[in-house]
């Protein structure tokens, strides 16, 4: 019998938040990490600029993998590893998180069967294996099973779907090792004004009239600005270093945020490069990251961010396509401000279900389940 030429991997197309991309059974993978990116980055269609050959959305944001599997850690339902697969480049990079694709752990976990749904609602604990960082994720399941219809509109995304609610407890430090991998919350990059700060995903929020920005451009003006970007890549791969990230010029981290002050009745305004192309709304980590900079004493916010009074803060930071808001509870009794928890809302949808396809000369499938779903 001749071999089948393509190797079809049980797969998932979801929305999380904000980002897409396939979600896949960790042993519906290679168990080798170089092979698993090269297979990811065959499932993709990368590198290349319009991900022709694969799923791949040809945006960094459409451009990202969820890797599920049930947990054996005690008090964990699920572990998830994320990969940001480059569009234009042959590189995976499993360093950051991403908390839009998380939206889609909790219901893909339950209709894969690694967790029971309860009525009316699943609370689902994730072990995020970037980072090693936990979240809750509160899922919407009457009867037993994932609803994913509702009344909750996020900015970026048309129309409205069930909220599902998602708290963080241990962000602080996620990859830097500390919340302010300086120790201090105000430094001088190459030359500039910044925070250098990690809540969930390193970030450094710099002063967008520094650049002689506004602050309120649209995402293709900056990014169409080559001067202004060799600049802040020039401070991206300074702060890397600052930041105990190592040579940040593979990595898609630190994120880079320029702040303004608000006008939409927000917080806070911000435009997030992602960190070369400037985000159509923020990440959610990289919100949570940018809400605790801006109640931080001393950090590059001070000025241009009111901060609300008390230790639950309700935060609503602008971004170019509206706002995202979220809650950060802190312990403001010792020296130095400590986050206890950061909430938000998020929706997701699965989109399509059925096999990603792959030459089977770049990997055969999973042995125990080659035969089942091999295509030929
Ligand atoms: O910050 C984009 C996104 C993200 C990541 C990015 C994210 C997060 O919007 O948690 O969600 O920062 O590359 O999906």
């Amino acid at each position: 019998m001749a071999r089948p030429s393509q190797t079809a991997i049980p797969s998932t197309l979801m929305r999380g938040g904000t980002s897409k991309g396939p979600f896949f059974l960790a042993s519906d993978l290679p168990a080798d990490a170089a092979l698993r990116d090269r297979v990811l980055l065959a499932v993709m269609g990368s590198p290349d600029l319009r991900q022709i050959n694969g799923v791949g959305g040809a945006d960094p944001l459409t451009s990202k993998v969820a890797i599920v599997s049930r947990s054996s850690r005690p008090g964990i339902d699920v572990d998830y590893l994320f990969a940001q697969v480059s569009v234009d480049k042959a590189l995976v990079d499993v360093t950051p998180n991403c908390g839009n694709m998380l939206a889609g752990v909790g219901p893909f976990a339950i209709e894969q069967g690694l967790i029971e749904a309860r009525d009316p609602m699943t609370p689902v604990t994730i072990y995020m294996v970037n980072t090693g960082n936990i979240a809750v994720a509160h899922v919407p399941t009457p009867g037993g099973q994932v609803g994913y219809e509702g009344d909750t509109a996020i900015a970026g995304v048309p129309g409205t779907a069930a909220a599902i609610r998602i708290d963080f407890r241990d962000t602080a430090g996620s990859s830097c090792g500390a919340m302010l991998p300086t120790g201090r919350a105000l430094d001088v990059v190459a030359g500039m004004a910044a925070t250098l700060i990690d809540n969930g995903m390193p970030v450094v929020m710099l002063r967008a009239s520094d650049f002689g920005k506004s602050g309120y451009e649209a995402p293709a003006e900056l990014d169409a600005d080559s001067q202004f970007k060799s600049r802040l890549e020039e401070v991206r791969l300074a702060a890397g270093s600052l930041m105990k990230l190592g040579d940040v010029r593979p990595k898609v981290v630190p994120k880079m945020t320029l702040i303004a002050p608000p006008r939409e009745g927000g917080h806070v305004a911000t435009r997030t490069f992602i960190p070369h192309k400037c985000h159509a709304a923020i990440g959610v980590l990289g919100a949570v990251t940018v809400g605790t900079a801006c109640v931080l004493p001393g950090s590059v916010a001070t000025g241009i961010v009111a901060v609300p009074p008390g230790n639950v803060k309700r935060l609503s930071v602008e971004h170019p396509t509206g706002e995202f808001s979220l809650e950060i509870e802190v312990d403001q009794s010792a020296a130095e401000l400590k986050v206890v928890r950061s909430s938000l809302i998020r929706t997701a949808r699965p989109l399509f279900r059925g096999h990603a396809l792959i030459p089977a000369s770049l990997w055969e499938g999973a042995p125990e389940k080659s035969a089942a779903v091999r295509a030929t």
